[in-house]
């Protein structure tokens, strides 16, 4: 039970029924977090906090702090929280990362994020170990130090030598602060509190990236008393890891701009309407999915789809696939036209499917969901059986291509076959538009695909009724 600051939950009521945190005796994740729930408390900005837990000893934040609780998956609680402070600016964001997390498998991440100033606070706790898994070497182990990975002391010309994160970071230009502090004794731990509160209200201040890296005991897995745990970061950590501000900025730090997601593609491509999507419950979400080769232009029909609807007022996502070769390989890319915000760009079961080479077709056709339709260049045998309740339009796309001049233009024939079949729910303009746009950089092929465009909408509405027809009887079937 807690009863001292109002940062934590009364109780900790853990899933298991357990009320206490899960730190053994004489950790520093409990003094460390202690600081934090008592500086966002004590500056009201509990409501306005969200902490992103990451994954090692320190997994169950969630359990002990009162206020908005992400979990990262391991090493990504930067990433997690550079995405949090863009869509959520006006918030206080905290990442917490031990030194396997951070240090290791998130080490780009949170490198990343202090190059670009994000707008969080990184709190990095560096135990000398992996502990939750048992002790093994991490990034931050030092020259000698024996681990589970190390039993006879980490030798530098094998593992290397123990990374110095506050003096790497130091070197970039973007951060604000940066700090490492101790929790061995009383007097580092009201230099840690000092630390903890600053770093918090740069954020409340909205002045850029803060980082501090603390010296935190690990009694269990250095075999050590909580005692000679405190003494062993005071006497040997700190002549490996030397405690002091690396950078402190916070003066200069101009009140940085709020940083916004973009959810509106022709924001991100800077043309377009840029309005901001409305939000429209009555829109049928549509989810697609455009596959063939690289170079066959699936990624651009796909962002062309992508910034129509966006200039529609829709919700939109676009999201890619590369195969390793940039031509011949596998492309594909997913777009979510929406009416409301959209959850997840991912399509695993597409309502529209454009595959425009054989592998794509036979690949995606069977996620393909019942009542989908799947538009297909009809130069490709179709010699399997698709899936009851799916729709398969063969469509000339790259005959007419060629025969209008632009063999490569075989996207452009798919897009008229969309909008002439009203598989896009969006204003025939708006497609036009999108296209147009997309020309903008080579302005002599707008004319040629607006001709392709056009050529395939006639062939198509030649297809449209019987097609129409079948779908409405087999969504009939598949929507209750
Ligand atoms: C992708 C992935 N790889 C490995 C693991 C296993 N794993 C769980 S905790 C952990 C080490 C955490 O060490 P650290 O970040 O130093 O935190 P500590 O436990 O010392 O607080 C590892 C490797 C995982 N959960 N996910
Ligand atoms: S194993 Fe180490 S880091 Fe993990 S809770 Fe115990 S003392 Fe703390």
């Amino acid at each position: 039970m807690n009863k001292q600051t109002t940062g934590f939950y009364e109780h900790f009521e853990r899933k298991d029924g357990s009320r206490t945190t899960t730190y053994c005796p004489g950790c520093g994740h409990g003094i460390i977090q202690k600081l934090i729930a008592e500086a966002i408390a004590d500056m009201g900005l509990q409501d306005r906090t969200v902490f992103v837990s990451p994954v090692g000893c320190a997994a169950f934040c969630y359990y002990y702090f009162d206020c908005g609780n992400v979990a990262a998956p391991h090493g990504r609680a930067s990433a997690v929280a550079t995405g949090l402070s863009r869509s959520l600016s006006d918030k206080v964001i905290i990442a917490y990362q031990g030194d396997g997390d951070l240090g290791a498998i998130g080490f780009n991440n949170a490198f990343q994020a202090a190059n670009r100033g994000e707008g969080f606070a990184c709190f990095f706790i560096n135990n000398s170990l992996y502990a939750m898994t048992g002790g093994q070497m991490a990034p931050t182990t030092m020259a000698g130090q024996r681990t589970t990975t190390t039993p006879y002391g980490r030798d530098v010309t094998r593992d290397g030598y123990p990374l110095h994160v506050c003096e790497v970071l130091a070197q970039l230009e973007a951060p604000t602060y940066i700090e490492r502090v101790s929790v061995a004794d009383t007097k580092r731990i009201m230099q840690a509190k000092k630390a903890v509160r600053k770093a918090i209200e740069i954020q409340r201040d909205g002045k850029g990236f803060a980082f501090i890296e603390v010296l935190s005991p690990c009694p269990t897995n250095w075999r050590m008393d909580p005692l000679k745990s405190a003494e062993f970061v005071t006497n040997e950590m700190e002549k490996t890891f030397p405690l002091g501000c690396f950078h402190d900025r916070t003066n200069d730090a101009m009140k940085r701009t709020p940083r916004r997601a973009t959810t509106n593609l022709a924001d991100l491509l800077g043309k377009g309407a840029g309005a901001e999507p409305i939000p429209d419950h009555t829109f049928r979400e549509r989810r697609m999915k455009f596959s063939g080769f690289g170079g066959q232009g699936v990624i651009s029909l796909g962002m062309v789809v992508a910034e129509a609807g966006g200039r529609s007022g829709r919700y939109v996502s676009w999201f890619p696939s590369y195969g390793p070769e940039q031509r011949g390989g596998a492309a594909s890319c997913s777009v979510v036209i929406s009416g409301t915000e959209i959850g997840s760009p991912a399509v695993d079961a597409p309502d529209v499917l454009v595959a425009m080479n054989r592998p794509s077709l036979e690949r995606f056709t069977p996620t393909v969901r019942r009542g989908g339709s799947v538009l297909y260049d009809s130069s490709i045998p179709l010699e399997f059986v698709p899936p009851p309740g799916v729709h398969m339009v063969p469509f000339p796309a790259g005959k007419i291509a060629s025969d209008n001049g632009v063999s490569k233009a075989a996207n452009t024939a798919f897009l008229g076959a969309l909008s002439a079949l009203e598989l896009l729910g969006l204003p025939e303009e708006d497609v036009v538009a999108a296209l147009t746009d997309s020309f903008a950089a080579k302005p002599k092929l707008i004319g040629k695909n607006i001709k392709v465009f056009e050529a395939a909408k006639e062939a198509a509405h030649s297809l449209a009724l019987s097609f129409k027809e079948d779908v409405t009887e087999k969504e009939g079937a598949a929507r209750p």
